[in-house]
């Protein structure tokens, strides 16, 4: 490669890069009036900087080679500060590891750039083999926690079995998203730990944690549902009792496991929770989102359950590396009751749906329980039905 093809191709790779950053996002213009999907995604593997994936430098990459690729970009905690969004990336490389990097926005629809550098998450006394998934929760204690999971191999394993992992939950906290101090390792009654979340406010003056306790790296066996624990304190973060709030059930979207995503959205009806479900196909596991409603006082009693999902893969969203999955763990209330809500698409790519406090709470107070049975489901359609054939005759 002469030196002048080297520099139209590198002008070439920044100039399609700028172009994808800078894209301007809308809402797909039918929503289902309980939140507004928008058209592209709002991040994506192709949005790391290309810094982080090439060498610029013509001497030692003469091919203007990719070096270090990204995989994915996906699963992101949020945050709002002064008016801007902040998402708390799970980056995939190629190499399998996942890290964190923080991505910023003005609109949180739309022109999300990554910092320059990843995250630097310090390790414990045992090293994190791979950290993923980071809930951000601005506590009532004035510092900005993040919760993940951080995996290990499993000592147990016998020896020929590569993939066996133990699943714990990370602590980190920050005042500016740059520098990160780490806690120790939340300790549960549980084997293994995925989807901790911090609740933001103390309860009985401890600190109130969401736990997925579960038996085994991926099955939940005899754990799992979504769990409620307290701990003294955050510098020896211990759950000595762990009750089950939300519980997987037969034939429900939830049948298979269920994890929490984001802190909860403190509502005047009561905590506002967005949480995911697994099921069973022929085709393999599908991950959905749920939402339910919590108790203002007592923030680990559901009150309200709307059954089903709120929001499932569609279209391209159902095709990744992990196909048929929705997942979140990021979401922003802001002043004026909007509600941003991200959401990653089969374990590849990162998304944000719009919708307002009013209209959720809506959806979580109006919408039908789950009757666990097909007969129960008629009843409720007819009640839907015979309802609305009494307002269309007063047409
Ligand atoms: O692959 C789908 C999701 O699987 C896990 O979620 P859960 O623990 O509920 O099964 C997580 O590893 C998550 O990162 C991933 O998106």
């Amino acid at each position: 490669m002469t030196r002048d093809q080297f520099k139209k191709r590198l002008a070439a790779l920044k100039q399609g890069h700028e172009r994808l950053i800078a894209r301007p996002n809308k809402p797909v213009r039918e929503g289902n009036g309980v939140f507004s999907r928008y058209v592209h995604p709002v991040l994506t593997a192709a949005h790391a900087p290309l810094f982080w994936r090439y060498d610029f430098s013509q001497e030692t990459n003469p091919f203007l080679a990719e070096r270090i690729g990204v995989n994915a970009a996906f699963n992101s905690g949020a945050i709002e500060i002064n008016g801007r969004i902040f998402l708390l990336v799970r980056v995939e490389g190629a190499d399998r590891k996942s890290f964190f990097a923080v991505a910023e926005s003005r609109t949180g629809t739309d022109r999300f750039r990554f910092w320059d550098y990843p995250a630097v998450i310090p390790e414990t006394d045992d090293p994190d083999v791979n950290v993923y998934d980071m809930r951000l929760v601005r506590h009532a204690d004035g510092w900005i926690y993040g919760l993940f999971c951080t995996e290990r191999k499993d000592p147990e394993a016998p020896r020929t079995d590569t993939s066996s992992a133990v699943a714990s939950c990370g602590i980190v906290r920050t005042k500016d998203l740059r520098k990160w101090e780490r806690l120790p390792d939340l300790k549960t009654g549980s084997p293994q730990q995925r989807n901790v979340v911090l609740h933001p406010e103390f309860v009985h003056g401890k600190y109130g944690f969401y736990t997925r306790p579960q038996d085994g790296f991926i099955e939940a066996g005899s754990g799992g549902g979504i769990g409620w624990g307290l701990a003294q304190s955050m510098e020896h973060p211990q759950i000595d009792s762990e009750i089950i709030i939300d519980d997987r059930a037969y034939h429900t979207i939830k049948e298979v496991k269920n994890g929490l995503g984001p802190a909860p959205i403190k509502t005047v009806k009561g905590w506002l929770h967005l949480a995911h479900g697994v099921r069973n196909t022929a085709a393999g596991l599908r991950y959905v989102l749920y939402m339910f409603l919590c108790d203002l006082e007592v923030p680990y009693k559901v009150i309200a359950r709307p059954a089903g999902y709120f929001l499932a893969p569609e279209g391209a969203e159902r095709i990744g590396d992990v196909s048929n999955v929705v997942f979140s763990n990021g979401w922003v209330a802001r002043k004026d009751g909007s509600v941003l809500i991200y959401y990653a698409s089969s374990d590849t790519r990162m998304h944000v749906a719009t919708s307002a406090v009013d209209r959720l709470l809506d959806y979580v107070l109006h919408t039908p329980e789950d009757g666990l049975r097909s007969a129960a489901s008629v009843q409720q359609r007819i009640a839907l039905i015979d309802k609305n054939m009494k307002v269309m005759k007063k047409k």
